[in-house]
């Protein structure tokens, strides 16, 4: 059993430090240490990582570190990644780090190196890709596949459409893909609108083969399917599984030969790098896919052996605990300045809400502190015609990650520079502000200065990198999986289980039901049964 977060000495530390400094200015920060743009800068793997803007001092940082020293984020950090059970609530190993090790490595897992079974799946991956993309997989009629359908939801279905969206500019054009998470008919109705149903290609994506959403959608791909194939033949030539459950996978009518595996090791939201990677193997091809693998094996790496005060993800995750726990902010905003990675913000909710969003402590006491703050964003600039506003003057504090690239995949000038210097002057405005003297200086009356005032002092980072490709995505996304681990060590939680999200899913297979029979008793509360009935009526 960890110490209590509350009464360790480097929380204790934190909090007398935190009131010191509490109403420091970003500006006079700046102004005390001349270098502190270029000294409070972390660069590796074509990462530069801008936390200058942060509200810290280098004493904050020391002590943030001290901290991560005193809740063993190295020990805990090297048990994950050797394999230790540290799921504890689920009794499982967390190795999402072992889908993206080169063959060679050893990672033992109840007395069996796993890295061998990886790299067989990832073989499986490849060839079947291949053949999708060379048009060597005929469907049952003996067309070449030209659509391809992901069914998958939550983890299954987030990190595939983030990847695909990030790298379409890598993506094989002839080739058309859609995604189908939810259970609302109108998403399936519409993937598959237009297409033929000789040339589409169902990938059924669900880790436990058991998801409602899934299951629902995928039978009714079967339907389709069959209705225009005619032929029960044709399952094995249109769906392919992407699964841990043989068994189910079997039942459902897809041959086990056509079922590519993964693990009880990998949770739901670590699994883009397993076999649910699938859909985007075959997208960008199996070269462009192992150079995503390869940006996140070096981030796993950077985040194994660099030492704590050099760890991008050690240190981003630190900010956030600084943010969350001493400045009080209750968000944290993420904004890529690149409109391929637009469906990053989403994708990274999950990741960090379902990993953080906890109340308990591992051996099941209640925190008596703040947890995952909420994510979310938008790809900039779109953003800042929208809700701008409140971050630079509400009353609320809003961390922000800025990422950005030096180039852009499509060289139009003026565009690029137009997008980077919004990027930076967002970062810029949110440290500095604006006086209310400086706004007088340029005319405006006293009535109305307090308007265009600018109170400045809000936290951001800057990611910079070279562009948009498969490796810097990996790089990316491992960078904020391992930060989510960083918080969840410091927090003492458990950031793998998501026992949150059951409840509901228990209580709607109650209601189904009682909204199919318009005579079954119905006893919730008053306003769950009102509800019923006007669905009823
Ligand atoms: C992620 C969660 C969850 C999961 C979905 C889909 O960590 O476990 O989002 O990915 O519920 O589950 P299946 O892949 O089992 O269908």
């Amino acid at each position: 059993m960890s110490k209590k977060l509350t009464k360790t000495k480097s929380w204790n530390s934190l909090e007398k430090h935190y009131k010191k400094i509490s109403n420091v200015h970003l500006k006079s920060m700046f102004e005390e240490d001349k270098k502190r743009g270029k000294n409070l800068v972390l660069k590796d793997l074509g990462i530069y990582f801008d936390y200058s803007k942060q509200r810290i001092t280098n004493k904050t940082l020391n002590l943030l570190l001290g901290l991560a020293k005193e809740r063993g984020v190295e020990a805990k950090r090297d048990a994950m990644f050797s394999g230790k059970k540290i799921n504890v609530t689920e009794d499982r190993a967390v190795l999402h780090t072992a889908l993206r090790a080169p063959r060679g490595s050893k990672i033992i897992v109840d007395g069996k190196n796993v890295v061998p079974g990886v790299h067989r799946v990832l073989k499986k991956m490849t060839t079947f890709s291949n053949q999708i993309r060379t048009g060597k997989w005929k469907g049952y009629t003996g067309k070449s596949i030209k659509n391809i359908v992901n069914i998958g939801i939550g983890g299954s279905d987030l990190g595939p459409v983030m990847a695909f969206e990030a790298l379409k500019f890598y993506c094989d054009r002839s080739l058309t893909f859609r995604f189908v998470s939810n259970v609302d008919g109108s998403d399936f109705a519409e993937a598959v609108e237009g297409l033929d149903a000789a040339e589409t290609l169902f990938i059924v994506a669900s880790k436990t083969f058991t998801t409602l959403e899934t299951m629902t959608n995928a039978e009714t791909a079967k339907k389709w399917s069959l209705s225009h194939l005619k032929n029960d033949k044709a399952v094995a030539k249109h769906f392919v599984a992407l699964s841990t459950n043989k068994e189910k996978v079997t039942a459902f009518g897809i041959d086990a030969t056509n079922m590519f595996g993964f693990w009880d090791w990998v949770g739901g939201r670590y699994s883009m790098t397993a076999s649910i990677g699938l859909s985007l193997m075959i997208a960008i091809g199996s070269k462009n896919y192992h150079e995503m693998l390869d940006g996140f094996h070096q981030m796993d790496e950077h985040f194994r052996t660099a030492p704590l005060g050099k760890n991008i993800p050690v240190i981003m995750g630190l900010l956030g605990v600084w943010n969350n726990n001493f400045l009080k902010a209750e968000t944290q905003a993420v904004f890529p300045y690149d409109k391929y990675l637009h469906r990053f913000p989403a994708y990274l909710q999950q990741l960090t809400m379902e990993s953080n969003g906890k109340q308990v402590t591992l051996d099941g006491k209640n925190v008596s502190y703040e947890t995952g703050p909420i994510y979310w964003g938008e790809s900039g600039t779109n953003g800042q015609h929208s809700f701008y506003q409140l971050i630079h003057q509400g009353t609320k504090i809003i961390p922000a990650d800025f990422i950005g690239f030096k180039e852009s995949l499509n060289n139009l000038p003026p565009h690029q520079d137009y997008l980077i210097a919004n990027m930076i002057a967002q970062g810029e405005a949110l440290a500095f502000g604006k006086t209310e003297k400086e706004v007088k200086a340029e005319g405006t009356d006293s009535e109305l200065a307090p308007h265009k005032v600018f109170n400045g002092n809000r936290p951001s980072s800057t990611f910079f990198l070279d562009k948009v490709s498969p490796a810097n995505l990996g790089k990316l996304v491992a960078m904020y999986e391992h930060s989510v681990f960083v918080q969840g060590a410091i927090w003492d939680i458990n950031p793998f289980d998501q026992m949150g999200v059951e409840l509901g899913k228990k209580l709607a297979q109650n209601i189904i039901p009682e909204l199919q029979d318009k005579n079954a008793a119905i006893k919730h509360d008053s306003s769950t049964n009102a509800l019923i009935k006007f669905y009823r009526s």
